[in-house]
């Protein structure tokens, strides 16, 4: 199924969103309160030119169009799918129950437990449905796009180049001795 109008429509949030044929990464996300977290993913995958799309797919108040995303995901063309929610965050869970593409968990954040209710609820899988959970909040989020960068430059040699380079980069950045100058 190529375009499942349920999901579909739903705004873009970015300019990059628009295109959503060319999407290799989705970044899914239970609420729109989700997105000042999200975006850290987004911008990773920015800098790295990976073509995305973002949705708001909530596993409790939207599961039809949860559905229809997870199960569309692959015959669509994405390759990873980033998913983040708070609270008891079913999400990147159901997700990955319902398509074989790997899927990265984000726990956002929540206001009653600082997020580690979000984290225990995705990190502790079952086994035999993987989630790859990352840390609480923004730099989870990052290190999601990250993540989904390095899973697609081992078959894509100029996306790993460009990895090489982005991390000498950081590598590079980091000053032998501290300054007072912060
Ligand atoms: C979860 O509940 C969402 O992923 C979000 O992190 C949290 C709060 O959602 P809102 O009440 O802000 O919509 O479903």
């Amino acid at each position: 199924r190529l375009f499942n109008p349920v999901w579909a429509s739903q705004p873009p949030h970015r300019e990059l969103d628009e295109d959503v044929s060319q999407a290799i990464v989705g970044i899914i996300m239970g609420s729109q309160s989700d997105w000042a977290t999200m975006r850290a993913a987004a911008n990773l995958l920015d800098q790295f030119a990976v073509p995305y799309e973002t949705r708001i797919v909530s596993a409790h108040r939207t599961p039809n169009r949860l559905y229809d995303y997870a199960q569309s995901a692959r015959d669509r063309g994405l390759k990873v799918i980033i998913a983040g929610a708070g609270g008891a965050a079913h999400l990147p869970g159901m997700t990955a129950a319902m398509t074989p593409l790997p899927v990265l968990g984000v726990p956002v954040k929540s206001a009653a437990l600082s997020g580690q209710d979000s984290l225990l609820s995705i990190v502790q899988m079952p086994a035999g449905v993987a989630v790859g959970t990352l840390a609480i909040g923004e730099a989870g989020a990052t290190n999601a796009g990250l993540l989904a960068v390095q899973i697609l430059a081992v078959e894509d040699g100029e996306l790993a180049a460009k990895l090489d380079e982005w991390r000498a980069q950081r590598s590079a950045d980091v000053a032998q001795t501290p300054t007072d100058d912060d």
